[in-house]
C-alpha cells in the first residue's frame, strides 16, 4: 500500500501528521515521514483531570458493559489489521508478518478481556466469628498510565489498555518519541469503536506525545493511580522510585537477557528454528529477543556451524518485502551501539561472526545490519548487558547445574527456555533450583509469549506482570469485607473488650 493511502485507511489526517515539532522517521530508508504535534508539559495537568473525570463516571458502568466497548475495539482492529500492520512495519520497521502478528496480539488481548469482563472474581472466606461473612471485592483502581516503547509501539498499549478498561481504569498513553504515528492510528481505531459504543465518558482513553517533560507530569502525579512502563531498566530506575514516593502502583517490565540452555538431548533441528527466529526476530529488538546461548560442550560446535550456516543466508531487507526475514534497527544509534557491543565483546575474548553494516541489497538511509555471532569465553560484561540488537553470545558448560547458574548470573531476569528431551532436565529447569525468570519454557524459544500467560520478569526487569492469567489485579483495587449478620458483636482472635 502507498504511504498516503496508509495514512487515509488509518485516518492520519493531514492535521496530525504535519506543522507538529516532533519529527517522525521511517527505519525503513531514514525518510521523514511526518510532523506531529507534541503535548505541552503544561496541558498535563488538563490531561491528568479528564482522565479523573472519566474515571468517576466509568468505574460506575458494569463491568460488562465496559467489556462491550473493548469488544467493538477487538471488532474495529480486526478491520483495520492490515493498515495498522503496515503501518507498524513502516514506523517501526518490523518485517511484515511481524507487523501483522503484533496487530494480532491485540485482537487477542480485546478477546480475553471480554472475557475477563464477566470474571472479575473476589474470594469469599470462612470467618472464625459465627455469624460472619468475608469475601473480596475488586474496584476500579484510577487513571492508569501506559508507558510504552517503539519496539511493540501498539500491542503493549492494548495489554494494558483492554484490562484497564474492563477493569473500570482510564487510560493515558504515552508511546514512544521514535513511534508516534502508529499511537495516532491506534487511538483513530480506538475512537471508531468509541462512537459504535456511544456513551463513553470523554477522556476515557488519551493520547499525550512528548518527551520527559510529559512523562515526569504522568509519573510524579498523584492523582495517577498506575504507572505501566516499559523499557529499558535505565527507564524503569527513573521512573518506579518517584511512583513508589506517592506509594502510586507501577507495573514495570524493563530490560531482559534472555537464555537458552541447550543440552546434549536437544532436538538440535528445531533448537536451531528456535535460536535464529527468537535471536533474530524484530532485529533482535524484543525484550525477549535470544541473547545468551548456553550449550553443552558437547554439542556447542555443531550448534555454531550451523547457526553460522543459517545465518549466512538471512535475508536482510526492506521489512515491507514477503521474504524479508531481518529488516533495520530502529536508527542508527541503535546501530552504533551493537557495533560497540561487538567491539568490547572482541575486547573480551569473544570471536564474532557477522555483525556488520549492510549497505547493499537493502534501501539506503536505513540502519541495517547483519545478526551476529558472539563465542564467548565466558559471562563476561558485555553478556551480562542487554543491547538491543540481533547479538547471540555463545557460552559452554558441562553440567545443568552450571548452566542453571550462567542463565540465572545477570541482573535481568525476563524470559528462559531449555532445550533438552531429558524429563529430569526439563523439571529441574521449571522449579523452585531452576529458572529465575519470570517465563520459563521447554523446547520453545524464549519469544513470541501468547497473550494468555502472565508477562513479565524479575530482577531488574521490575518486577511487573501484564496481560493475561491474573495480571487484571494489579489494574483494581482489593477490598477485603467482613460482613456481620448475626445480632452480637464477636471481636477476632477472642480479645474481650465489654462496656
Ligand atoms: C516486548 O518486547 O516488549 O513475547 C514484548 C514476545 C511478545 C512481546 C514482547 N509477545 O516476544
Amino acid at each position: 500500500m502507498e504511504t498516503s493511502a496508509l495514512f487515509a485507511a488509518l485516518d492520519l489526517t493531514p492535521d496530525l501528521i504535519s506543522g507538529g515539532t516532533l519529527a517522525v522517521h521511517s527505519p525503513v530508508d531514514g525518510a521523514e515521514i511526518a510532523r506531529v504535534t507534541e503535548t505541552a508539559a503544561a496541558d498535563m495537568p488538563a490531561v491528568i483531570a479528564r482522565s479523573q473525570a472519566a474515571f468517576r463516571a466509568w468505574r460506575q458502568v458494569p463491568a460488562p458493559r465496559r467489556g462491550e466497548l473493548v469488544r467493538l475495539l477487538g471488532e474495529e482492529l480486526r478491520a483495520a489489521k492490515d493498515a495498522l500492520g503496515a503501518l507498524v512495519t513502516l514506523e517501526a520497521g518490523k518485517i511484515a508478518s511481524e507487523g501483522l502478528g503484533e496487530v494480532q496480539e491485540m485482537i487477542d488481548i480485546c478477546d480475553f478481556a471480554v472475557g475477563l469482563s464477566r470474571q472479575l472474581y473476589g474470594l469469599t472466606i470462612a470467618s472464625e466469628r459465627p455469624g460472619h461473612r468475608m469475601m473480596e471485592t475488586w474496584h476500579p483502581m484510577g487513571p492508569c498510565a501506559v508507558i510504552t516503547a517503539f519496539n511493540f509501539p501498539v500491542a503493549v498499549w492494548s495489554w494494558n489498555t483492554a484490562l484497564a478498561l474492563v477493569c473500570g481504569d482510564p487510560v493515558i498513553w504515552k508511546p514512544s518519541e521514535k513511534t508516534p504515528l502508529t499511537a495516532l492510528a491506534t487511538m483513530n481505531i480506538f475512537a471508531r469503536a468509541l462512537a459504535r459504543f456511544g456513551d463513553a465518558p470523554e477522556g476515557l482513553a488519551q493520547l499525550v506525545i512528548g518527551g520527559p517533560g510529559v512523562g515526569e507530569a504522568l509519573v510524579t502525579s498523584r492523582d495517577v493511580a498506575i504507572v505501566s512502563a516499559t523499557g529499558s531498566t535505565r527507564m524503569g530506575r527513573a521512573v518506579g522510585p518517584k511512583v513508589a514516593e506517592r506509594f502510586g502502583r507501577s507495573i514495570l517490565e524493563l530490560g531482559g537477557n534472555n537464555a537458552m540452555i541447550v543440552a546434549p538431548s536437544a532436538d538440535l533441528d528445531m533448537a536451531v528454528r528456535a535460536i535464529v527466529f527468537s535471536a533474530v526476530g524484530t532485529a533482535g529488538q524484543r525484550c525477549t529477543s535470544l541473547r545468551r546461548l548456553i550449550a553443552h560442550n558437547s554439542i556447542r560446535a555443531e550448534l555454531v556451524e550451523r547457526l553460522t550456516k543459517a545465518y549466512g543466508t538471512l535475508p536482510i531487507g526492506d521489512p515491507r518485502h514477503a521474504t524479508t526475514l531481518v529488516g533495520p534497527l530502529i536508527d542508527h544509534g541503535a546501530r552504533d551501539r551493537m557495533l560497540a557491543a561487538l567491539e568490547q565483546a572482541r575486547a573480551e575474548g569473544g570471536t564474532v561472526h557477522g555483525g556488520r553494516t549492510v549497505t547493499e541489497g537493502v534501501p539506503q538511509g536505513g540502519a541495517y545490519v547483519s545478526p551476529a555471532l558472539a563465542e564467548m569465553p565466558g559471562q563476561t560484561a558485555v553478556v551480562r548487558e542487554e543491547t538491543f540488537a540481533p547479538i547471540l553470545y555463545v557460552m559452554g558448560y558441562e553440567t545443568l547445574d552450571e548452566a542453571i547458574a550462567l542463565q540465572n548470573d545477570v541482573p535481568q531476569g525476563l524470559s528462559s527456555c531449555i532445550f533438552t528431551l531429558n524429563l529430569r532436565e526439563a523439571e529441574t529447569f521449571l522449579s523452585a533450583v531452576g529458572s529465575d525468570c519470570g517465563i520459563a519454557n521447554v523446547n520453545i524459544g524464549p519469544s513470541g509469549a501468547e497473550i494468555g500467560g502472565a508477562f513479565g520478569g524479575e530482577k531488574e526487569t521490575g518486577g511487573g506482570r501484564e496481560s493475561g492469567s491474573d495480571a487484571w489485579k494489579a489494574y483494581m483495587r482489593r477490598a477485603t469485607n467482613t460482613v456481620n449478620y448475626s445480632a452480637a458483636l464477636p471481636l477476632a482472635q477472642g480479645v474481650k473488650f465489654d462496656i
